[in-house]
């Protein structure tokens, strides 16, 4: 145990998305990784059910990714990419295009989901505007989406809690319904039955705005922070539909359903829908160096690239798109997506952790349970007078027993590295299942 992981001073760093309050008077310290596992600072052994954030989905502590990191950490720390390059970054690049979807070849880099849902944002209105369509500029997000935390992400996103604290949001945008209908879909396994017909109230928006003034529809795929929201069946092909008949780019943001998690490289490719723009980050280096990624539609490349004057083309990007550590770290994780077939690990492992997490559906509150590839939600009835109460509960009983779950409002989330065994799911539902029996 090295003096780092035990700081005997928790004031000076401001806890993202935490309740600083009460984690500095009861702190949860994690020191190591590896595999399926965290150690806590004190040596208490924890079981991974949430990949980290939804990220870790090789496991962690990866030596090939590691070394990789390391090897480029030696030869080259930085070089920029704003008018040079470095072949590490080219190579990561092409990499990505080789699984994303056929004809989204081209990859901008970024450092996080966040960067990526407003690089695919400005992506999208930059090509409108490319194409002389330049009034259209308005937005279309659903409610309960996430985006990340940047202006466009914010505001495009739909989850009311990370809204009110800020107030000013991006003008120019409005929502699509979420696709929650617990009275029709409750203990759905896979794609709810019902919901299409919430897609259709995209005419609804372009009835209102006019559709010559919306430049995109973003959306999760499967929607991951606000609570496990399975598509609907059809209801992607729907917004496609529409989306095409009216000139407005799709933009699909993978930054949880990439890499995997849905049992293919992409959740387009598993629900059977293609977008124009599709955003990454997380397992895309696997979280060892941060990293996030947006893949467009070839033509939208073009017409942004070979419409604009000699010069700049896009005027947007970070210091950091394609760092080499991150590129390095890609370039390895993509190896072992490969070498270790990822998509098809979570695959063969569905069925199982599908019945598993089905099977606390008798368990008291539960109310619905919810799941597709290697995620599932489940939803509990809020303590009377006091949400989040319960699902709080549940988390720290788990943590107490040795599992990392996630919870968002009183829904416990669950999304596991694609290398869990079998072993590994036995023991994270039955110690979650003991939890939510405590939590009565
Ligand atoms: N888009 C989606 C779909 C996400 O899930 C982001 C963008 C933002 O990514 P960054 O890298 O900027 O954080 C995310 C992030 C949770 C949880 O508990 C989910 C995320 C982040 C933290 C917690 O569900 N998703």
């Amino acid at each position: 145990m090295n003096e780092i992981s035990r700081p005997n001073d928790l004031d000076a760093f401001w806890m993202p998305y935490s309740d600083n309050r009460y984690f500095k008077s009861h702190p949860r310290l994690l020191a190591r990784a590896e595999g399926m596992t965290y150690w806590t600072a004190d040596g208490k052994e924890i079981l991974d059910g949430t990949s980290g954030l939804w990220c870790c989905n090789a496991g962690h502590g990866r030596k090939e990714i590691t070394e990789a990191i390391q090897k480029q950490a030696a030869v080259m720390d930085f070089a920029p990419t704003f008018q040079l390059g470095h072949p590490v970054a080219f190579e990561a690049a092409a990499r990505v295009a080789e699984i994303t979807p056929d004809g989204l070849d081209r990859v901008f880099f970024t450092n996080s989901g966040s960067e990526s849902a407003d690089t695919a944002l400005k992506i999208a209105l930059a090509y409108h505007r490319a194409r002389g369509e330049s009034q259209r500029v308005r937005l279309i997000g659903r409610e309960r989406g996430y985006h990340g935390v940047g202006f466009g992400g914010m505001s495009v996103g739909g989850i009311g809690g990370n809204r009110k604290q800020f107030g000013a949001m991006l003008p120019y945008v409005d929502h699509l319904p979420h696709t929650h209908i617990p009275t029709m879909n409750a203990f759905s396994k896979g794609q709810p039955k019902y919901g299409v017909e919430l897609a259709g109230r995209l005419e609804d928006l372009v009835a209102l705005h006019g559709a010559d003034t919306i430049a995109a529809v973003m959306v999760e795929p499967m929607a991951g922070s606000t609570g496990v929201l399975v598509p609907p069946k059809d209801y992607l092909q729907r917004l496609r539909q529409i989306c095409d008949k009216y000139g407005i780019l799709l933009i699909f943001d993978e930054v949880i359903t990439g890499f995997g998690r849905l049992g293919t490289n992409f959740g387009s490719e598993r629900l059977g829908v293609t977008p124009d723009i599709l955003t990454m980050a997380k397992g895309l280096t696997n979280a060892a160096v941060p990293m996030g990624g947006v893949a467009v539609r070839n033509g939208i490349y073009d017409a942004i690239v070979n419409g604009a004057p000699e010069g700049i083309e896009l005027f947007h990007g970070y210091t950091y798109s394609g760092h080499p550590l991150a590129a390095a770290a890609a370039i390895a994780t993509l190896n072992l997506h490969k070498a270790e077939d990822l998509p098809g690990r979570a695959k063969a492992m569905e069925p199982y952790f599908e019945e598993a997490a089905h099977s606390l559906r008798d368990l008291p509150n539960v109310i619905d349970i919810r799941n597709i590839g290697l995620v599932a939600g489940i939803e509990l009835a809020p303590r009377p007078g006091r949400p989040t109460a319960r699902a709080t509960e549940v988390f720290r009983k788990c943590f107490d027993d040795g599992l990392l779950i996630r919870t968002t409002g009183d829904i416990i989330a669950l999304s596991p590295p694609l290398i869990a065994e079998k072993s590994h799911v036995d023991r994270m539902f039955g110690t979650l299942s003991d939890a939510i029996k405590a939590a009565a």
